[in-house]
């Protein structure tokens, strides 16, 4: 059996936060393997990344995710009791809930309600100072995937609710008082949404069929109960969420655009193009770092041994960024994916492997029509200036953008 490196250090907790999302591949690099051995929160942990290690994560017979997710992220990020956690029947039936909601119609239906919304965002915007690109889309999208999901948000909340999410998105990985002005913002929402899921069990607050919230408080598992009010809450933040962190995406689409502006011209009216840039902004900048699992039942892999129960890392990032996956990781180079079919494990920024039975992210289409209705509005319907700015990403920190709000001047609609 080969050894696998290990790490030297008796704890890399703090080394992972301050390395941020360099710290898997750096450490690759440094061992010339894509397997290590190494210790966080206390534990033994094998971090991996490339795509056969991808392959191997995503196989539901050697990994679960029960007890995987820290608890600093559940209690932060994910919650806790929801979808992310679970295994085995009870994974995909919670999954199929989650799954039933994303059909092509209801994806449109987000995608219009998005474009309406920046429509009349222009019509502020002009005339107006500088506009923080991030937190505007925050307040759009945290009012339109409310509208979407049948969730009532009067307009005085819309501010609230939108720091609230982007609260929690931000929280997970730091230390001191950003997480817990995360913490506090999970409590306060699921209160929230645990009380609408009783509104609308009694029939208080009528949700429109087919919407996250009618799906998620009428949901029954297999023995034919509901979910416990507080699931179901956290189950609804896992749609309102998400949906409002795709503003960071569009933020970094923005930035792509100012820092390749050949690009304006070749999205315009050209939806292959756009397809590219858009997947090359999730290939290319960093947003979900890692995704976490243990070892089910001991096993071998390429000469190497995972012992029951070892919490497991995928470096989503470093596959993203790998250098035989993606050559030339380091250029932006939309043009790399239209001469080249991805398959499930190579392109990983929100997961890989299967969308109903296993984990991958159940909102990767809405992200990818949101970001290309953002991309398209954009270079089509608005012009305006950015102005000098500090644009630099910090790969230190996770997520990497909330210094970097991404400020834009003078914007008018164009005709
Ligand atoms: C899971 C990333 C948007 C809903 C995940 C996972 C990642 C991810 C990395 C975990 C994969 C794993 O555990 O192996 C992202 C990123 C997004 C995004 C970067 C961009 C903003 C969305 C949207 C929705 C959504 C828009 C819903 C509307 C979910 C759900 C899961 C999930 C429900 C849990 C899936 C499961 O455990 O089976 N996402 N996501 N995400 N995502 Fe997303
Ligand atoms: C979502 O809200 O589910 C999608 C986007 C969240 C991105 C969060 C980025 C930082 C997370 C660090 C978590 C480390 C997980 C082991």
């Amino acid at each position: 059996m080969a050894s696998m490196p290990a790490d030297r250090s008796p704890d890399s907790t703090l080394a992972l936060l301050r390395a941020g999302y360099r710290f898997i591949g750096e450490r690759c690099e440094r061992y010339g393997s894509d397997v290590f051995r190494t210790r966080i929160l206390l534990a033994p942990t094998i971090c991996l990344r490339g795509r056969p290690a991808a392959e191997l994560f995503y196989d539901t017979d050697r990994f679960q995710r029960a007890t995987a997710m820290p608890l600093r992220v559940q209690r932060t990020l994910t919650g806790r009791g929801g979808v992310q956690g679970l295994d085995g029947r009870e994974h995909s039936d919670r999954k199929a809930m989650f799954m039933s909601i994303m059909t092509p119609a209801a994806i449109r239906r987000l995608g219009q309600l998005f474009d309406d919304e920046w429509q009349s965002r222009i019509t502020a915007w002009e005339g107006a100072g500088p506009v923080s690109l991030y937190d505007e889309l925050g307040r759009s999208l945290t009012r339109v995937v409310c509208a979407w999901a049948g969730v009532p948000l009067p307009a005085s909340q819309v501010e609230r609710r939108a720091v609230e999410l982007h609260a929690m998105i931000e929280a997970p990985a730091v230390i001191g008082r950003r997480h817990w002005r995360g913490r506090l913002a999970r409590y306060r929402a699921e209160r929230w949404l645990a009380d609408l899921v009783e509104r609308t069990r009694v029939g208080f607050a009528p949700a429109p069929d087919g919407s996250a919230l009618a799906v998620i408080a009428e949901h029954r598992d297999r023995r034919g109960d509901l979910l416990p009010r507080r699931i179901a809450a956290v189950e609804l933040l896992n749609v309102l969420r998400p949906v409002v962190a795709v503003d960071q995406y569009i933020a970094f689409a923005a930035l792509a655009l100012h820092d390749h502006p050949a690009w304006r011209e070749r999205v315009r009216a050209d939806d292959e193009a756009t397809e590219h840039f858009v997947q090359e902004v999730r290939r290319y900048y960093p947003f979900f770092p890692i995704a976490a699992a243990r070892v089910r039942r001991a096993f071998d892999w390429q000469g190497h041994h995972f012992p029951k129960g070892w919490r497991v890392l995928l470096d989503l990032y470093g596959t993203n960024h790998h250098p035989t996956l993606w050559p030339q990781p380091e250029l932006f180079r939309p043009e790399r994916f239209a001469d080249r079919q991805v398959d499930p494990f190579e392109l990983v920024p929100q997961g890989g492997g299967e969308h109903w039975a296993g984990h991958r992210c159940a909102g990767e289409w809405i992200t990818i029509d949101l970001m290309k209705r953002a991309v398209t509005n954009l270079t089509t319907t608005m012009r305006y200036d950015v102005p000098v700015q500090n644009l630099a990403l910090d790969l230190h920190r996770m997520p990497a953008l909330p210094p970097l709000r991404l400020t834009l001047t003078n914007v008018r609609r164009t005709a």
